[in-house]
């Protein structure tokens, strides 16, 4: 089993934790929690490019090897990282499991070292008829986005480094005196999250 964790952040006051875990050539389950969103859907996906050094903005475009059009994620044309909306619930925060065949943790198309990105608005899921709709769902400015923080607890076992010195990769390339200790992680594991913990 293969496991990654994004940590996401913003200048807006949202945060939040999603953890991957993919076994063997199966699909990726996607699990997370996110607190001080607006209620309602929000555009969810994996951009290009794990670089925020401009804010969620340097993260590129959909992550889109097979050079596809937006659209859901049940649709056969789509970029790998559509993976549609969360939908807040009224108190800002949500929890959500998603499962997906087309974002790896390992492999030419893995999703390691790119980004997580949270939008202000619905994706429109290619159908909106919006000029943007085709290439981002149109749904609006990037809220938070992932921050890259290593992990301080994981599991040992080919945990996925995010980080940037060691993204990409697995515990065991890497000096034990930097390895996470060998406990499961949780949102809780990670600094500076969840002032305010959803109950999920
Ligand atoms: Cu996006
Ligand atoms: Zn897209």
């Amino acid at each position: 089993m293969v496991k990654a964790v994004a940590v996401l952040g913003s200048s807006e006051g949202v945060t939040g934790t999603v953890f991957f875990t993919q076994e063997a050539n199966g699909p990726t389950t996607v699990t997370g929690s996110l607190v001080g969103l607006k209620p309602g859907l929000h555009g969810f996906h994996v951009h290009a490019l794990g670089d925020t050094t401009n804010g969620c903005l340097s993260t590129g475009a959909h992550f889109n090897p097979q050079s596809k059009e937006h659209g859901a994620p049940e649709d056969e044309n789509r970029h790998a990282g559509d993976l549609g909306n969360i939908n807040v619930g009224d108190d800002g925060t949500v929890c959500f499991s998603i499962t997906d065949s087309q974002i790896p943790l390992t492999g030419p198309n893995s999703i390691i070292g790119r980004a997580v990105v949270v939008h202000a608005d619905p994706d429109d899921l290619g159908k909106g008829g919006h000029e943007l709709s085709k290439t981002t769902g149109n749904a609006g400015g990037r809220v938070a986005c992932e921050s890259w923080e290593p992990p301080r607890k994981g599991t040992v076992i080919d945990f996925v480094r995010l980080d940037k010195k060691d993204r990409g990769k697995t515990n065991a390339a890497l000096p034990a005196s930097t390895r996470p200790n060998n406990t499961e992680l949780t949102a809780t594991d990670v600094p500076g999250l969840h002032k305010k913990k959803p109950s999920c």
